[in-house]
């Protein structure tokens, strides 16, 4: 086995983290059967919800105005004020700077008409291909809602299984957080549910999510929760939960995946992007986690100030693993910081990040960006062992990465 002095140490890492394939468990990207539910190309990218918001601090324009436009003449909008009347320095902005540069286009020509035309003759199954392959990027798990009339259509017609490079989670928002509108989706779907809560009703729900989670192969039941989630309460959350949902992920053997601590619309104006991150209380995870040691549940919280305390909770339970860095911390500052104190407390038993994507070419800034700091960070680690004596072989640091940027996640889901 190779002794690697200090200098190729860090090289390796740093290259090992760039190329190591990864399994993005948490994204809102599609595979190519389900048609325009999967953006791609500049206008998409420019239109992400992240830079809308950062548009709007830069103009007094009224919000209906830019809800108007056509999605061109929003990206034209976008590209002007952050881009050209301002420095894309934010990580959204200079994320797409990320892009364009690993997609061979010329960024100092700043010709936004060119980057078009040149992706515009791509098909998308190639700038699918083309964009995994860059990004180095193996397997990758959508979001999957049968309440969605543009998606439902195309699992029903049975393609939505066809790519096996993209996996299903089930998403469960409504029925957690959208009671009233559940029902309504339920019923129209053929389910004899209710408002109130009768043992029809509960039978009828988990009969609704194993018959889609068997359609979809889902790899996970997940939901997105306000930071005033209480775990044990007496309110409809907690039903749903101990009645319905975990008895179907323990008969079906599927994790339940919670990302706890959004404020949804706080500024609706902003469509998608007028939501905010919400201080949480960790130890609705944790009464979960002791409740149901024989339930796994992937954890990602939104507040910072939850990151620390939530990490010490997954070396209290094996049947948690915490995923990660979530949307308002998927932020160079951030992820160096949660990479860090992850790493220190839980060693490599974590998975460090998911990308979110919503636009296929964002894979290729979302995980360059973090594949750095999760390379930087391993080898200042590793060199501190390295001081002590351990010598890491470049198997064991392969492995390591192995298992923060792919194993891990499929061993937690016993689908190794
Ligand atoms: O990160 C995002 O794009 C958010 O809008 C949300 O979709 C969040 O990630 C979620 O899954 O709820
Ligand atoms: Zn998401």
């Amino acid at each position: 086995k190779l002794d690697l002095n200090l200098v190729d140490l860090r090289q390796t890492v740093e290259r090992l983290a760039l190329n190591t394939p990864v399994t993005d468990m948490h994204t809102h990207l599609y595979a190519p059967e389900f048609g325009d539910l999967l953006l791609w190309g500049i206008d998409d990218l420019l239109t992400y919800h992240y830079l809308i918001s950062e548009s709007f601090r830069w103009s007094e324009e009224e919000y209906s105005r830019f809800w108007s436009m056509s999605k061109r003449e929003q990206a034209d909008w976008i590209w002007k004020l952050l881009f050209l009347d301002h420095s894309p320095v934010s990580e959204a902005a200079s994320g797409f700077i990320t892009i364009l540069k690993r997609l061979g286009l010329d960024v100092s020509s700043r010709n936004l008409d060119d980057y078009r035309q040149a992706l515009e003759k791509r098909t998308v199954r190639e700038q699918v291909d083309t964009v995994m392959l860059i990004a180095g990027i193996e397997k990758i798990v959508m979001t999957n809602d049968p309440f969605d009339s543009a998606e439902r259509p195309v699992w029903q017609s049975g393609k939505g299984k066809t790519d096996p490079r993209f996996y299903a989670a089930l998403r469960v928002d409504a029925l957690l957080n959208d009671w009233p509108l559940a029902v309504n989706e339920l019923q129209s779907l053929g389910y004899d549910v209710q408002a109130e809560w009768t043992e029809r009703t509960k039978e009828e729900t988990r009969r609704f999510l194993s018959e889609w989670i068997i359609r979809m192969d889902a790899l996970y039941l997940a939901v997105s929760m306000p930071g005033d989630f209480k775990y044990p309460a007496d309110d409809h959350r907690n039903q749903m939960i101990n009645q319905v949902m975990i008895p179907v992920c323990q008969e079906q053997n599927i994790p339940f995946a919670l990302m706890i601590g959004v404020r949804r619309k706080v500024n609706p104006s902003l469509g998608l992007a007028g939501d905010m991150s919400m201080h949480a209380d960790v130890s609705a995870v944790e009464a979960l986690c002791r409740q149901y040691p024989n339930q796994k549940f992937l954890i990602t919280m939104l507040a910072r100030e939850n990151q620390h305390e939530l990490t010490v909770l997954a070396r209290k339970f094996r049947n948690l693993m915490i995923f990660g860095c979530w949307w308002f911390l998927h932020i160079e500052s951030m992820v160096e910081e949660m990479t860090r104190f992850r790493l220190e407390l839980l060693g490599t038993s974590m998975i460090p990040q998911h990308s979110d994507c919503r636009v296929f070419e964002q894979l290729i800034y979302k995980w360059e960006h973090s594949r750095r700091i999760i390379g930087n960070v391993l080898a200042d680690k590793y060199e501190k062992l390295h001081h002590s004596g351990w010598i890491v072989t470049e198997e064991e640091i392969q492995r390591d990465l192995d298992d923060m940027l792919n194993r891990n996640f499929w061993r937690f889901l016993g689908k190794e």
